[in-house]
């Protein structure tokens, strides 16, 4: 499934996040726990010009622990990248950002000046609900959906630190069909920008795989599919999901699936090991050393 949903707010939010790049002390990023790498933009590095970065794991609530663990030593071993889990219950993590930001320029923090912190992320990661938990108050609008954010948005807090809210933004060409599906299937691309059934075939084939007791469990089933067509037929049927003459409305039986496996009712799930991605990328370095070494055997042959 190749997704190409980078609506005109989305490029306008560019523009405007690089134009005021330059008054920003600190980039937070808020990433999905549960797909950390799938939903890391490759714009924000680009666009935050070398700027400290805080990486937000966000919505740990939903994600398997064990793997969360595992993906904040892998990021917190990078140069100059701070990560931390979190998720908007938890008050006391939430508290300390500031001060987290703080540290990270002390020069500007030490002469009194307000630290200017930028959050960024893709869509519906919860980027907006964060800064309402910074400020204490609800001034941000929130909403289960992507692009709820339309533009950048300033707000002070108390004792001396600038926050920007910025719309939720992907990437022009999503290149990794695992990581398409992934970003498809976690909520952070529009259902009507995406082919439905096919994201919740993957999401069904998925946690056959890694889950299939949690799905026995929920849907009441007598044995578990062999295949992810099947598991939707099942829930169809169990939740009587039925088109005169007894056929499973696949459609209907996707969105329960998909919404109960978003909002957590399924456990806490993650869609992506560290492991399963060193491999992508050692595959990735092989595939470019052989072309590397084709083209060079190519000019050899020319000559
Ligand atoms: N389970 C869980 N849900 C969360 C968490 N943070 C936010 N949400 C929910 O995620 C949804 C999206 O939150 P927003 O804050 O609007 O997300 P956003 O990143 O600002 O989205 P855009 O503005 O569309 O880019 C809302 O329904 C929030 O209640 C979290 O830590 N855990
Ligand atoms: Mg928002």
């Amino acid at each position: 499934m190749s997704i190409n949903w980078f609506p005109g707010h989305m490029h306008k939010a560019r523009k405007e996040i690089a134009k005021t790049m330059d008054e920003v002390d600190v980039v937070i990023e808020v990433l999905d726990a549960r797909l950390p790498q799938s939903s890391e933009n490759p714009l924000v590095d680009s666009l935050r010009k070398g700027k400290p970065v805080i990486k937000l794991l966000n919505k740990a609530d939903l994600a398997d622990p064990a793997l969360t663990e595992e993906w904040l030593a892998f990021f917190n071993a990078m140069d100059a990248v701070q990560a931390l889990a979190l998720d908007y219950q938890n008050k006391k993590l939430i508290k300390r950002l500031p001060e987290l930001c703080r540290q990270l320029v002390p020069s500007r923090a030490n002469a009194g000046r307000p630290v200017r912190a930028m959050i960024m992320g893709i869509p519906n990661v919860g980027k907006s609900t964060l800064i309402n938990a910074l400020l204490g108050k609800r001034i941000a609008k929130v909403g289960n959906q992507p692009a709820v954010t339309r533009s950048q948005q300033r707000f002070s807090l108390q004792g001396g630190m600038a926050l920007s809210d910025t719309p939720g933004i992907l990437w022009p060409k999503i290149e990794d069909p695992d990581s398409g599906y992934r970003l498809a299937a976690s909520g952070a691309i529009r259902d009507t920008a995406i082919e439905f059934e096919d994201v919740a075939l993957f999401a069904a084939g998925f946690l056959l795989r890694q889950y299939p007791d949690r799905i026995q469990e929920r849907y009441r089933l007598a044995e578990v599919p062999a295949i992810a067509e099947e598991l939707i037929d099942a829930i169809g049927r169990k939740r009587g999901c039925l088109r005169p003459g007894g056929v499973v409305d696949r459609h209907k039986a996707s969105e329960i699936l998909l919404n109960e496996m978003r909002s957590g009712k399924l456990g806490r799930i993650s869609f992506e090991t560290v492991a399963e991605w060193d491999e992508k990328r050692r595959q990735a370095a092989l595939e470019e050393a052989e072309r590397l070494a084709a083209e060079d055997e190519q000019q050899q042959d020319s000559k």
